[in-house]
């Protein structure tokens, strides 16, 4: 086991209904620490360069379109295997398939409204916090 960081997003779903509170809270009680965040306005542009690996699937205009339509909390948790921690907590992508407790069973309102993201790998995580944070933004 190893000491971790991983990117989360807070998506403008969750931002709009005041949860970045409560999210955050799911985060620390699993032992994952905020080591950086800020909120932000995506535009088009960022959010297409975000998801460029999902450029070629179906939903890619329409997952851009909601990830501008409001603010998102990005920061990175930091912890004993984060990334794999993350996404525990957040649970799978549609919250219809979600486990209880998970931020998507209890928060999410549909497979693209899921409240949260999280990197899905140590790899794409470093390239995930690199696109939002420079290195004196992370404070361990
Ligand atoms: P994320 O990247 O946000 O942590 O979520 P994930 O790994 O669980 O899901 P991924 O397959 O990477 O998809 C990225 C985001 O795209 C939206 N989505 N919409 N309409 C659809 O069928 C669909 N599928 C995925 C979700 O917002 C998902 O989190
Ligand atoms: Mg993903």
């Amino acid at each position: 086991m190893a000491i971790e960081r991983t990117l989360s997003i807070i998506k403008p779903d969750a931002t709009r209904r005041n949860l970045t509170g409560k999210i955050n809270a799911r985060f620390e009680e699993a032992g994952l620490r905020i080591v950086a965040q800020k909120r932000l306005q995506l535009s088009r542009a960022q959010a297409e360069a975000f998801y460029a690996v999902h450029s070629e699937r179906p939903f890619f205009g329409s997952l851009c379109e909601f990830m501008t339509s409001g603010p998102v909390v990005v920061q990175v948790l930091e912890g004993e295997s984060a990334v794999a921690k993350n996404r525990e907590v957040m649970g799978a992508t549609n919250p219809a398939d979600a486990a209880p407790g998970t931020i998507r069973k209890d928060f999410a309102e549909s497979i693209e409204a899921n409240s949260a993201h999280g990197s899905d790998s140590l790899e794409n995580a470093a390239i995930e916090i690199a696109f939002f944070f420079s290195g004196i933004e992370i404070v361990g």
